[in-house]
């Protein structure tokens, strides 16, 4: 994988148009992967921010480790004004998340003009957007159209009186550094094809054992034992007992490796968090 996906043109457009977006609204909802809160920030994000009120969730929350997710809230906040964990799985989150942009819209300055409390998502490739985009359009009550003077083109859609969202997302890029590019991989932020995904499969697998959580490898995957394992023997075993092979019986690493990342996409191999907030 290199920086080529991200050419500077398509970069400088994509963020040109989101401080254009920003400008048009009051509070930026960034969405931040649970399993990979730094990976998965964009730091150039902030400087589009000027003075707008910024929330952090943490998002897929269902599918990071929550201890850990609580210290990286605190850490959120440090550079946010609010943070908060997120899952479309657990309708509590959505609960909480109204709660406060209730909140926000009744603070909205100048107090006797009435207008609406106006959002953006914005985050990364994968991290959630549309799916949030669409909890909301779901419960909208109107599509309010074009909104002449504010941002050409852009739609805005009315969740409840008095809080619009606008209907298309700020897409960030993701932060292209040697500590990233494996946390990216694995929860599927990067194009597949271009990356090494085995080297990332070995990577997720590392770190299912490095935090002592092996055994839910072990037994998704019905390994005999993972004792003392490698990464390396890991694969090599999952890829025999999934049939990952080669014509000649041989383990197929790379298509072990893409079994392994698409099952921890799917949520199908518990909760297991990737970055800890200590060591940023
Ligand atoms: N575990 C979990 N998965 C989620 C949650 N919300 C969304 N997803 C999954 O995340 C994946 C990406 O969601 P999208 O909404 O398409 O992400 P996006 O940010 O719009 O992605 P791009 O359009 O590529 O930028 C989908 O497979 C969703 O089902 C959540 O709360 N928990
Ligand atoms: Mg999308």
């Amino acid at each position: 994988m290199t920086k080529g996906q991200w050419y500077p043109g398509k970069m400088s457009r994509a963020l040109n148009q989101l401080h254009q977006d920003l400008k048009a609204v009051d509070l930026a909802i960034e969405l931040l992967d649970a399993r990979i809160p730094f990976s998965s920030r964009n730091p150039r994000f902030e400087s589009l921010l000027e003075n707008k009120r910024h929330l952090v969730l943490l998002h897929k929350a269902d599918s990071a480790d929550a201890e850990t997710t609580k210290r990286w809230l605190d850490y959120c906040q440090s550079f946010a004004d609010k943070a908060m964990p997120f899952s479309v799985k657990d309708k509590k989150y959505l609960k909480k998340l109204m709660g406060y942009l209730n909140e926000q819209e009744k603070n909205l300055k100048p107090k006797k003009i009435k207008r609406p409390l106006r959002m953006i998502f914005v985050g990364i490739p994968n991290v959630g957007k549309s799916t949030l985009i669409n909890l909301f359009v779901s419960k909208a009550v109107t599509k309010t159209g074009n909104q002449p003077g504010i941002t050409k083109g852009r739609q805005w859609i009315r969740i409840m009186p008095g809080m619009e969202l606008l209907d298309t997302p700020g897409i960030l890029q993701p932060r292209m550094e040697e500590n990233t590019i494996n946390p990216l991989t694995v929860v599927g932020a990067l194009p597949a094809g271009k990356i090494d995904q085995q080297e990332s499969a070995l990577w997720l697998i590392g770190s299912y054992l490095m935090q002592g959580k092996g055994n839910i490898l072990k037994e998704r995957y019905r390994l005999d034992s993972i004792d003392s394992s490698e990464p390396e023997e890991l694969l090599e075993q999952i890829g025999l007992s999934q049939g990952c092979l080669h014509s000649a019986g041989k383990v197929d690493h790379k298509r072990a490796a893409g079994l392994i990342l698409r099952d921890f996409q799917n949520g199908v191999l518990g909760r297991l968090t990737l970055e800890k907030p200590e060591d940023f």
